[in-house]
């Protein structure tokens, strides 16, 4: 177990229906320290970089239209296994079938408005929080 940095996105979705105090509210409670914190609206070119990965994706074109859709609170998490522990807060891709309990589990019903980002490990970790905070 090694102490990690995350980066973790409160989406416009979760802004937008004023669930920030929540999810930053259940990274607390659960140990993980908010290092950083910034409100910014992402534009193309930065949903571009963010979302590298998924690109070429059939789904891509509604997540690029979503992503920028509004303001977004991008934040630098720390804890121990911050990387895996906040993915298991968050809950599965798709709210509809992530677990009850976790925060898309809990609040949300359809995949693109899940509510949430959290970096995928640490080497997904330092170039995302590069992007925001770098
Ligand atoms: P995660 O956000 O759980 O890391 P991901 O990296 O595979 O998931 O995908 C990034 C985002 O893209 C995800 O939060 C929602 C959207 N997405 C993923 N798979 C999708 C699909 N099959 N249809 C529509 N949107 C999808
Ligand atoms: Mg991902």
């Amino acid at each position: 177990m090694a102490h990690e940095n995350t980066f973790i996105m409160i989406k416009p979705d979760g802004v937008a229906r004023g669930l920030v105090g929540e999810v930053i509210s259940r990274l607390e409670a659960k140990g993980l320290k908010v290092e950083k914190i910034r409100t910014l609206t992402i534009d193309e070119d930065l949903a571009r970089r963010h979302y590298a990965e998924h690109v070429e994706r059939s789904f891509f074109p509604d997540l690029l239209q979503f992503i920028t859709s509004g303001p977004v609170v991008a934040m630098q998490w720390s804890g121990e296994s911050a990387v895996s522990v906040s993915r298991t807060l968050m809950g599965a891709t798709d709210p509809k079938t992530a677990a009850p309990g976790t925060i898309r589990g809990d609040l949300g019903l359809e995949v693109t408005h899940n509510i949430v980002h959290g970096s995928d490990s640490a080497e997904s970790a330092e170039r995302e929080l590069g992007i925001f905070f770098g």
